[in-house]
């Protein structure tokens, strides 16, 4: 296949894909920086349609966020507040099982349970969250928790961390979310994140998750104060865990939205950052499968496009979003499954409705 580049720095970074070599930093930075947007979308393309052909995945999924009490307060976040604060809550077992209840009736082949680090909240709580939706939803896969929680949880629950990975796994874990990691670089830690796990910690947990066999997702968040060296840096970090563990399912840009959050004076992403990081993310990271294209952070039709430019997975039907609409997002806060499989068709694709682990589904 030939591609006429405008940009011929993007030559030698195809040549590389074709030959299945790996890309260095430079090809990554040089992938950030070109003008040729098309150019890279058609080399990412070529990678995601050699994976995947046609195929573009989505999850029934409902997000469940029991607390947004939270004791790191990161200055990009505007979902998290102190106790006692207006709009502040927590979601008891009862009123969870309530919310799984509500849609019994659906099918649900997913829920991603993610909260706040909330002092109030001991270790049984979180056993007991776990148990309540394997009662209710026994078929459904429970995707639990970032790293960030994990290491919260050990330190509560007075256990090693390996010993807390095994509780959880015991009590009905059976995935984590890619959330928590932001930028894996002190700097951009010290500024915008600073009371929460560091870069070192978060890859000791995931590692150890990993060896537990719970695979996870990996995320970076983009849009902020971090640089182009610095995101190609995150994600080399990650495709060196992944060649060590093969614990990532999927990767997720998630694009920053400033609004209610400390950093509001920033601009929202662009257009074409948001593809740039889908199509970076597909050419960095050869050891993952699948790159999402996160439609809450960036919008139903601008995922419906980022299937050009890599993405092979929209996420979920969600049902609920509360993290990126408190900062401003304007997607909708859930979609139906016609809704999501509309979306994948109208761009050139095939459905493939998925569990957690991209096994079809064919309920
Ligand atoms: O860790 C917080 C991010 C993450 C903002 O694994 C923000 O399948 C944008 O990780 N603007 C949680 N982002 C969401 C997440 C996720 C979402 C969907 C699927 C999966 C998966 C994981 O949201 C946090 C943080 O990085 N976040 N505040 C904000 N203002
Ligand atoms: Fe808390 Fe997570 Fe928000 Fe940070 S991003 S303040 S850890 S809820």
């Amino acid at each position: 296949m030939n591609i006429e580049f405008l940009d011929a720095d993007l030559e030698p970074v195809f040549a590389k894909v074709r030959q299945g070599s790996r890309l260095s930093k430079e090809d990554g930075i040089c992938i950030y920086n070109t003008r040729d947007l098309m150019g890279l979308g058609r080399i990412a393309d070529y990678v995601r349609k050699a994976r995947h052909g046609k195929k573009a995945y989505y999850v029934v999924n409902q997000h469940l966020n029991y607390t947004n009490i939270c004791k790191n307060r990161c200055r990009f976040c505007a979902y998290a507040k102190d106790k006692g604060e207006e709009g502040a809550y927590i979601w008891s077992i009862q009123e969870i099982e309530k919310r799984l209840l509500e849609r019994i009736d659906e099918p649900m082949d997913e829920l991603h349970v993610v909260g706040g680090l909330n002092e109030t909240l001991g270790f049984d709580y979180f056993i007991d969250l776990l148990k309540v939706i394997k009662k209710v939803r026994p078929s459904a896969a429970v995707k639990a928790f970032t790293c960030v929680e994990i290491d919260y949880l050990a330190e509560i629950s007075g256990l090693s961390l390996d010993q807390t990975i095994l509780a959880l796994k015991t009590a009905g874990l059976d995935m984590m979310p890619g959330g928590g990691a932001e930028v894996l670089n002190s700097r951009v830690h010290d500024e915008l994140f600073p009371r929460k796990i560091g870069h070192q910690r978060w890859v000791e947990i995931v590692k150890k998750v990993h060896e537990a066999g719970i695979t996870t997702n990996a995320t970076m968040l983009y849009g902020h104060i971090e640089t182009l060296e610095e995101r190609v840096e995150h994600l080399m970090t990650l495709r060196e865990i992944q060649d060590e563990t093969r614990g990532f399912s999927a990767f997720i840009p998630l694009a920053f939205h400033s609004r209610n959050t400390e950093l509001s004076h920033l601009p929202p992403t662009t257009a074409v950052d948001d593809l740039k990081n889908i199509a970076a993310a597909r050419l960095i990271l050869d050891n993952f499968d699948h790159i999402k294209a996160y439609w809450v952070m960036i919008g139903e039709s601008l995922a419906q496009v980022a299937l050009n430019f890599g993405a092979d997975d929209l996420d979920g039907t969600i049902i609920e979003e509360r993290i990126t609409h408190t900062a401003g997002a304007k997607s909708a806060k859930g979609l139906t499954r016609g809704q999501m499989e509309d979306m994948i068709r109208a761009s050139g694709f095939e459905p493939v409705r998925r569990d957690s682990f991209y096994n079809p589904v064919t309920a």
